[in-house]
């Protein structure tokens, strides 16, 4: 039997195989049925398919995937759903959502070879990466892709914004399977993975492909160890007796607008931490440029290396070589022998980032990848432990404690709401509690006893949300929206009804 991410993207004629039975059904069925009327009212014609890709919540591995270092994520229920139709007569994509008093439509020209103005930031732009990308891709495959034609689309996406719940990527995703479907095409799934993720860098964050492949890969109840190049997706059964509650913490990180400052500088910070790192375990200069692109590069020098040091753990390289002050772009420019400019002259982020940037915190960013890298593979193996359950959950708890500390002391990717949500949600009895997803705003993810859950959120509510909702920040209504449970749910699928 071909593996799970061999295999193309499921096509159904019916809901049910991926929103299951009873309430949650009925909602999807309203979602498909206002979606059909409301592309019928707009485009003056049904759509030709639909394609849906679902949001994710990180449970541990954060900041790592760029590193080519593996994460654990799980798909949550919250999607975008695409419905599209091909329009011969129209040279232009027309992208509405149903949501169009927040998303006015977009139009685009039929070229898939257009560039994305990203000063001019637009809800659309992210339709048109995954536009790009299935040319790009379907042309790279020798399919016949004939002449751009117009296309009609309208979209509908529960997943939050700006929340690290990844709706980027599930609008990213699902653009570029319902384009796929439109024109008759599927590839296998770790492919989609790989080239939505690399379609996604149109909008100008240097991401890795965690979000794609888990959008993708996902399987009904289970958590999915994602390993990268090549991508891979290994089922995680999460031990019984513990739920994942997902909570907003109601700062909104719009990460395709702060790139220079957050995102993108951290992704840079990571390449020249590997470049030092490269040149201090022996590489010449230029080698170190040309070879060295992530931290997990170098962890195979740190092995050769080991002989004087009895260890190829690459934390003790850090420790070693790389020091606690921040470094200047001269300091680094001394070890490098060439200009930042000059060999990160082909990466236009990277530009940016360096153009803002007045240091760089080498030693701090490699630390949190190397030891949140084995935060990662300690989670997967309590989790195939002989462990009970409840000693599962508590180590769990543990990993997911000492994975916010790192990224709010070593990364800095934290911020004061997502301080004070997770410690809410420890002071109220969570095994573990963590920032979920880039960071700088967006949702905490944390760990609890599946029977305290109702009385976790209540708690939430109440310490959290309440000044919040008096305050006018939220309504009261929508709460539901920014702190609930969550499955583990299933990846994208392809409808014809
Ligand atoms: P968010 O901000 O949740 O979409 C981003 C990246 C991931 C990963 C995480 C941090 C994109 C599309 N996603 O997730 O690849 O690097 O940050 O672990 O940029
Ligand atoms: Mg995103």
């Amino acid at each position: 039997m071909a593996k799970h991410e061999e295999l193309p993207i499921p096509i159904y004629n019916n809901l049910q195989p991926v929103y299951g039975e009873g309430s949650q059904l009925e909602e999807a069925q309203l979602r498909y049925d206002n979606l059909k009327s409301k592309f019928n009212i707009i485009f003056g014609h049904p759509p030709q398919v639909f394609a849906r890709s679902p949001g994710r919540v990180n449970l541990i591995g954060e900041h790592i995937d760029y590193e080519g270092y593996s994460v654990l994520p799980m798909a949550i229920r919250q999607d975008t759903i695409v419905a599209i139709r091909k329009n011969e007569g129209e040279k232009v994509v027309r992208i509405a959502n149903v949501n169009d008093e927040k998303y006015a439509m977009c139009t685009y020209p039929a070229d898939p070879s257009q560039t994305l103005d990203l000063k001019n930031h637009k809800w659309g732009h992210y339709f048109i990466c995954g536009y790009k990308g299935y040319y790009d891709y379907a042309k790279s495959k020798g399919v016949d892709v004939g002449q751009p034609i117009g296309l009609d689309v309208l979209v509908d996406g529960t997943v939050p914004t700006g929340s690290g719940l990844s709706s980027s990527a599930a609008f990213v995703c699902s653009a570029t399977i319902a384009i796929m479907a439109a024109f008759d095409v599927n590839f296998p799934k770790k492919e989609i993975a790989q080239l939505t993720c690399e379609c996604e860098r149109h909008i100008g964050t240097q991401s890795g492909g965690m979000d794609q492949a888990i959008s993708v890969m996902a399987k009904t109840g289970f958590a999915e160890l994602i390993d990268f190049n090549p991508i891979r997706a290994t089922d995680v059964q999460l031990p019984a007796g513990g739920t994942f509650v997902i909570a907003h913490s109601l700062a909104e990180s719009q990460k395709a607008v702060t790139a220079a400052t957050n995102y993108n500088n951290r992704v840079l910070e990571c390449r020249l931490a590997s470049i030092v790192l490269g040149i201090k375990l022996g590489m010449k200069p230029q080698e170190a440029i040309a070879k060295v692109k992530t931290l997990s590069d170098v962890e195979g020098l740190c092995v050769s290396y080991a002989g004087s040091h009895n260890s190829s753990d690459p934390v003790l390289a850090v420790k070693e070589f790389l020091k606690v002050e921040p470094y200047t772009a001269e300091e680094i420019e001394k070890i490098s022998k060439e200009k930042l400019t000059s060999f990160l002259s082909s990466n236009s982020a990277y530009l940016d980032v360096i153009k803002v940037a007045k240091q760089y915190k080498l030693h701090q960013r490699a630390a949190h990848v190397y030891s949140e890298a084995r935060r990662v593979h300690a989670f997967k193996d309590i989790v195939s432990s002989n462990l009970s359950d409840e000693e599962m959950l508590k180590k769990l708890g543990d990993l997911m404690n000492g994975s916010h500390h790192s990224c709010s002391i070593l990364y800095e990717c934290s911020c004061p709401e997502l301080e004070e949500l997770v410690n809410i949600c420890r002071q109220n009895g969570a095994f573990g509690a963590r920032l979920t997803g880039a960071g700088w705003g967006g949702c905490a993810v944390a760990l609890v006893k599946e029977s305290i859950v109702p009385q976790f959120i209540l708690n939430l509510k109440e310490s959290f949300y309440q000044s919040r909702i008096d305050k006018g920040v939220i309504k009261k209504n929508d709460l539901g929206l920014y702190v609930f449970a969550s499955k583990p749910s299933s990846g994208a699928a392809i409808f014809k009804f």
